[in-house]
């Protein structure tokens, strides 16, 4: 199994254009992502960079209409045809975005969620598997990876308690059960164990202040 992972690792390239970053925020529901976001907008707007913020799925018209079927779907969907909704919606926000924006100079792409959430919450949370999973990204666009991704742990427990303080309706995900979610956490830690250099795992039961003062000091050293 490692050295088929490391076979379909070969097929993936992170971006070349100088001075361009590409970012990605993962985490379980409530780790914190969005607001996190806003923190990496301001301390790279300040720097002087172009940021586009973009979020999967959606982020394109059709992304948009993606996300709309899968997370209000009152059917569960065979986890392949869930992950092929994931996996158009990005195809397309690749094409139409992200590529293009990190050819202007000075940008950075930040993006909330991507290939590590259809790792985790498809290929081990819905069993596909993890080889499934980097076998389908493995052609061009969809093979391009983050320079640099920031993994929010939390607990489940700590996801309940701010979902619960947030008191929205529940959707198509966070319905699932306990068992579903313990995976998802397994797979988003396996994903950090495969690509040691591109995810950064941060504990994000800290105060939303001290997880943006790691991912600052971080970035400092890819931005150099
Ligand atoms: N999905 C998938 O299955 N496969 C894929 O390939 C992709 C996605 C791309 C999209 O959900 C769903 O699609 C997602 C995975 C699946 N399913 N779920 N569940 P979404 O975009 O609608 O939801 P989300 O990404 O989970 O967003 P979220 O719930 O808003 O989480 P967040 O952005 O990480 O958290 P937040 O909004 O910043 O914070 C949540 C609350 O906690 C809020 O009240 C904050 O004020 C509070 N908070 C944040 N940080 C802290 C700290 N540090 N301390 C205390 N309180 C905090």
């Amino acid at each position: 199994m490692k050295n088929s992972i490391e076979y379909l690792k070969s097929f993936y390239r992170t971006p070349v254009t100088p001075e361009s970053f590409f970012l990605s925020l993962e985490g379980i529901e409530g780790s914190g992502k969005s607001t996190q976001i806003k923190h990496l907008e301001k301390i790279l707007t300040d720097k002087g960079y172009r940021v586009l913020t973009l979020r999967e799925p959606g982020g394109t018209e059709f992304g948009e209409k993606l996300r709309e079927a899968i997370l209000k779907s009152s059917t569960p969907l065979h986890p392949l045809a869930e992950c092929h909704l994931f996996l158009a919606s990005r195809a397309q926000l690749l094409e139409e975005k992200i590529l293009p924006f990190l050819l202007v100079p000075k940008s950075v792409v930040i993006l909330d969620r991507y290939i590590d959430s259809t790792m985790a919450y498809q290929g081990k949370a819905r069993h596909l598997g993890l080889e499934t999973v980097l076998e389908l990204h493995r052609h061009d666009p969809l093979n391009l990876l983050p320079h640099r991704t920031y993994f929010l742990d939390i607990t489940l427990e700590t996801s309940l308690d701010r979902q619960a303080k947030r008191g929205q309706e529940k959707d198509y995900f966070e319905s699932e059960k306990t068992e579903f979610y313990a995976n998802l956490i397994d797979g988003y830690k396996e994903m950090a164990r495969i690509f040691p250099e591109r995810i950064l795992t941060i504990d994000a039961s800290k105060t939303p202040e001290e997880v943006s003062q790691v991912m600052a000091l971080d970035l400092e050293k890819i931005l150099a």
